[in-house]
């Protein structure tokens, strides 16, 4: 069965026409609308699943957001325009008339990069560094995504009770620091206004204040893993995103994460599935099986 896979980020939309053997055909990207109403999602998901819908079976959506019986609640509106609600699973079945499953982006890549895992790791975690923080727990060979989907959101985890305030509400929040939109929003001065993307790209030329504002991603998210490694004891913490993915970010997290005790160490590696893992996750999802 082919099944069309679509990913639903903060800054990025990606569909795909995924086979059972996950091989990928067809992708495309749009940018995603940065609008409180659901009309600009809505026909963006259209202009991405017309010329790819004719070709498929069924619709497996990995999204931003909590998803809770098909629907997408933000619980950082600001990673979406503002946009709190949107009826994921009703619209896209409305659109193609397939059968549609939806699954929170950072649980559906957890469950790609199981998937990928040769060894016989059970207990995973699996962090997006992207518009926001996200991330999905794998626990004895299980997704876990709670009773109302809010299960592995560790982005909205404490780093600091003096840090800026999350789009969540909370004060200090990893996201609110950590993500794309954290790292862009502390930039001052000469940097003021410039995405992640941007700064990172300094960074590499040796900017002082884009490198210490990636440091300072990095050193969060390596005390984010080593929360995790205490409340999870996983084997493995695989991380993506285009900011966890970005060039000797991985790294810079690993060289924090080493000087901490050595109970908080464990594997880190960077996606398998790069930036198609959402697609494939929610993709296996919909075959129903770890494959
Ligand atoms: P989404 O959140 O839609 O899934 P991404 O994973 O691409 O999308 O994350 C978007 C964030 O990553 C933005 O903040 C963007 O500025 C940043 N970003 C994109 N490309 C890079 C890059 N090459 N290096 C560092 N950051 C990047
Ligand atoms: C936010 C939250 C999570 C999501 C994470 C990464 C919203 C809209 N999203 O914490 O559900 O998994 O961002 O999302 O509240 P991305 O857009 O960065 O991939
Ligand atoms: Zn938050």
């Amino acid at each position: 069965m082919t099944t069309l896979a679509i990913d639903v980020g903060g800054t990025k939309l990606a569909a795909a026409l995924v086979e059972d053997d996950l091989q990928i055909r067809e992708r495309r990207e749009l940018p995603t609308p940065a609008s409180k109403t659901s009309q600009a999602l809505c026909d963006a998901l259209k202009t991405l699943v017309q010329p790819l819908q004719a070709q498929a079976h069924r619709v497996a959506i990995a999204s931003t957001g909590i998803i809770r019986e098909g629907n997408l609640l933000a619980i950082n509106p600001g990673n979406l325009g503002g946009l709190l609600h949107f009826p994921l699973v009703q619209t896209l079945e409305a659109l193609t008339r397939l059968p549609t499953l939806a699954v929170n982006d950072a649980q559906a890549a957890a469950w790609a990069e199981y998937h990928a895992m040769a060894d016989d790791t059970r207990d995973m975690v699996f962090i997006t560094v992207s518009t926001g923080v996200g991330g999905g727990v794998i626990s004895g060979g299980r997704l876990v995504t709670g009773t109302g989907g809010l299960a592995g959101h560790l982005g909205h985890t404490l780093a600091d009770p003096n840090g800026p305030v999350c789009g969540c509400g909370r004060v200090g929040c990893v996201e609110a620091i950590a993500s794309g939109r954290g790292i862009a929003a502390a930039a001052q001065g000469a940097l003021a206004g410039c995405d992640a993307k941007t700064i990172f790209s300094r960074a590499a030329e040796g900017d002082e204040q884009a490198s210490r504002l990636v440091a300072y991603s990095a050193q969060v998210l390596a005390r984010l893993i080593a929360d995790t490694k205490a409340i999870t004891d996983c084997q493995r913490v695989v991380v993506g995103g285009s900011v966890g993915l970005a060039q000797g970010y991985l790294a810079q997290v690993r060289a924090c994460l080493e000087q901490m005790p050595p109970v908080y160490h464990v594997e880190l590696s960077a996606a398998h599935y790069r930036h198609d893992a959402g697609l494939l996750g929610a993709a296996l999802l919909a075959q129903g099986e770890k494959g």
